[in-house]
């Protein structure tokens, strides 16, 4: 009988570890596509923690379920920009930096962001640039400029994002406007670039994830895609290759936070710092290929990383971008002229 009560305890034991009831829960909500699967099961084996995740795709989609689901999320993955807003609504917790050593391991240049002043709520994970993807037996000419996209010899070949930041953004751009105008005319003119390059027929589809497979098929001609999602496409698909164009661009950060309602806070800091770690940053960025802001993993990686300029672009594009910010105040007007290039016809 005795016998029979120990096995039955230490089965119940062993079925609490795995259903991670020993050391808890954490709910991360990061975008799709978005890490290595199996840094989720070392993270799982190593603390016994276990993680619950979810994926979104864009930003604004996020922060709708970060108001209107308080308590659902422990860690989440959210832009600059959209960090600056969180903040802003008080969604936000303050990390403690004491629980996450390898935060020191963050590059300089994303030690003391803008949108993060002070550096206390957000630990930043992976950055990148927004540029386009194109087939090279699909294009005649070097592409340079954001003009390829709405080059009407492209019909039908185009593949835009799905993301009204993004797209109203490098419209803005390809007019020589800041990606953060708040002028009501220049944000009309983008829209209607957007429109006629509609209307013409060039566009092929507005989506977001789906791209990165799309092109590696051969699909269309160029895309509108975040620098990793191109770096993933071209490394299944030798005949595919990135620029960020000469008019300059968008240049993003993705930080981690821990809403100010998580209910796992502590584990929400160890999965950040088991995130942050360097061999575990290498695993991702070798996965996902995006650009990381850790300086130890870019010391593991060397030259495969450091002399890729997709993942490592020089000095001198990156200070032809600009970062997004927070455009709170004329976000109707985004929106609005968002909805007339979704709804044209
Ligand atoms: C990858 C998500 C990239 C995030 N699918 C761009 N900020």
């Amino acid at each position: 009988m005795k016998k029979v009560i120990v096995l039955l305890l230490s089965i119940l034991l062993a079925l609490s570890v795995t259903a991670g009831l020993a050391e808890g829960t954490v709910n991360v909500f990061n975008w799709e596509d978005y890490i290595n699967e199996d840094v989720i099961r070392l993270f799982e084996e190593e603390t016994g923690i276990r993680v619950e995740y979810m994926n979104f795709t864009l930003n604004e989609d996020m922060m709708v379920q970060v108001r209107t689901s308080p308590g659902k999320f422990d860690v989440v993955f959210p832009s600059d920009y959209a960090i600056e807003r969180m903040i802003a609504e008080g969604l936000l917790q303050p990390i403690d930096f004491e629980k996450v050593p390898n935060a020191a391991q963050i590059l300089d240049w994303l030690q003391n962001p803008d949108y993060d002043p002070g550096h206390e709520y957000s630990v930043p994970y992976m950055w990148g640039t927004v540029g386009i993807l194109y087939d090279t037996t699909k294009v005649d000419e070097p592409i340079t400029s954001w003009g390829a996209l709405f080059d009407e010899k492209y019909k039908d070949q185009v593949f835009m994002l799905d993301s009204p930041r993004d797209t109203l953004g490098i419209a803005l751009k390809y007019l020589g406007y800041s990606v953060n105008s708040k002028n009501p005319v220049e944000i009309k003119e983008a829209a209607d670039l957007l429109i006629e390059q509609k209307q013409k027929g060039i566009v092929k589809a507005y989506q977001v994830d789906e791209t990165k497979d799309k092109m590696v098929a051969g699909e269309a001609a160029l895309a509108l895609v975040w620098s990793g999602d191109a770096q993933y496409a071209i490394n299944l698909n030798p005949n595919l290759a990135y620029v960020v164009p000469q008019e300059g661009s968008n240049v993003w950060v993705d930080g981690m936070v821990i809403p100010s309602t998580a209910p796992n806070v502590e584990n929400a800091h160890k999965f950040i710092d088991f995130l942050s770690r360097p061999d575990i940053a290498q695993m991702n960025v070798e996965y996902i290929e995006y650009s990381t802001p850790n300086v130890g993993a870019i010391e593991l990686m060397g030259e495969s990383y450091e002399g890729n300029p997709n993942l490592n672009p020089a000095q001198d594009v990156i200070d032809n971008c600009e970062f997004f910010h927070d455009n709170h105040d004329v976000k109707v007007l985004y929106d609005t002229f968002w909805g007339m290039v979704k709804n044209a016809k």
